[in-house]
């Protein structure tokens, strides 16, 4: 598939995956979606790929939302479609077994919120703001904005951001927790692609389990399934070949070699 909408630059292990409709600010229309859902897919099977980093073109935006012009005319089965078809996508980026890291560059509103929460990890600059402002246009989050910002921000502030649709800054973003880190504008994508390269250095299996059994919280919040699920997945972890040489490094004091295995 030839991307109009995205850009998409493998750089060593890193992918860096950037929205570009900088005019519309980035805005999610239905072809960037099959984009994003195409190289999302492509990067799966790609074993290189090891970490994706994702942005948005220009300045001003991560992504401002869902493309207003495409919901107007939704109906309900349409609009259930609609809402489904993000769903899923977000699904699988937020299952991916590689980390997304969300360099939130801009506006982060409404779908743009729910894409970014969808990420492994969330840092943004400065400059960024966080939003569910579907309220203001009659709507609700529909690609996962009801739950997942519940689940990162808790219900008091979730309740606040969806229900006056009202526009944080990255510091109260950082505050309460919907990101891990801010830094300066010019520095973010370095500092996107260092953590992504961190990740990278650790055992890759390890990092692939704990993005599993961390959603799984999410998921199914039976902290006696979560613990069990944990022990089980610990366990198959133990008897990786990655799991000897990062325990017996560290012991010898030198630096692993993980092999993925
Ligand atoms: N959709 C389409 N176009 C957009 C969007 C958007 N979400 N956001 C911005 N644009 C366009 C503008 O229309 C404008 O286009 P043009 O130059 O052709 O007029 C261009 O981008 C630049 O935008 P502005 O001139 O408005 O820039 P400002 O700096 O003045 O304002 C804002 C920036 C505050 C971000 C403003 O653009 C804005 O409020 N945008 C809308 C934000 C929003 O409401 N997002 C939520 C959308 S709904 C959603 O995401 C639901 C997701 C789930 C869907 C499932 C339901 C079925």
């Amino acid at each position: 598939m030839t991307y109009t909408n995205i850009l998409y630059e493998k750089k060593g292990h890193i992918l860096v995956l950037a929205i570009n409709r900088p005019k519309a600010l980035n805005a999610l229309n239905a072809e960037t979606l099959n984009e994003l859902d195409d190289a999302i897919q492509k990067a799966k099977d790609d074993d290189e790929i090891r970490a994706i980093v994702l942005t948005g073109v220009g300045e001003k935006a991560f992504v401002a939302g869902a493309d207003i012009g495409e919901i107007v005319g939704l109906d309900r089965v349409s609009g259930e479609a609609f809402s489904r078809r993000g769903q899923e996508l977000f699904l699988t980026i937020e299952n991916l077994g590689k980390p997304v890291i969300a360099a939130v560059n801009g506006f982060a509103l409404g779908g743009g919120c729910e894409l970014a929460m969808a990420c492994t990890i969330r840092i943004a600059s400065t400059n960024a703001s966080f939003g569910q402002p579907e309220v203001k246009l009659g709507l609700i989050p529909g690609y996962g904005g009801t739950q997942r910002l519940t689940r990162l921000v808790g219900k008091s502030n979730a309740m606040q951001m969806m229900l006056t649709g009202e526009i944080i800054s990255a510091q109260r973003a950082y505050e309460i927790g919907l990101v891990s880190k801010i830094v300066s504008p010019d520095a973010l994508m370095q500092a996107a692609e260092k953590l992504a390269s961190k990740i990278i250095s650790m055992g890759p299996l390890a990092v692939a389990a704990s993005i599993e059994l961390v959603n799984k919280v999410y998921e199914e919040p039976q902290l006696s399934d979560g613990l069990r699920r944990e022990a089980n997945l610990f366990g198959a972890i133990c008897a990786t070949e990655d799991a000897k040489e990062g325990t017996s490094a560290f012991l010898e004091k030198r630096k692993a070699a993980f092999k993925g295995k």
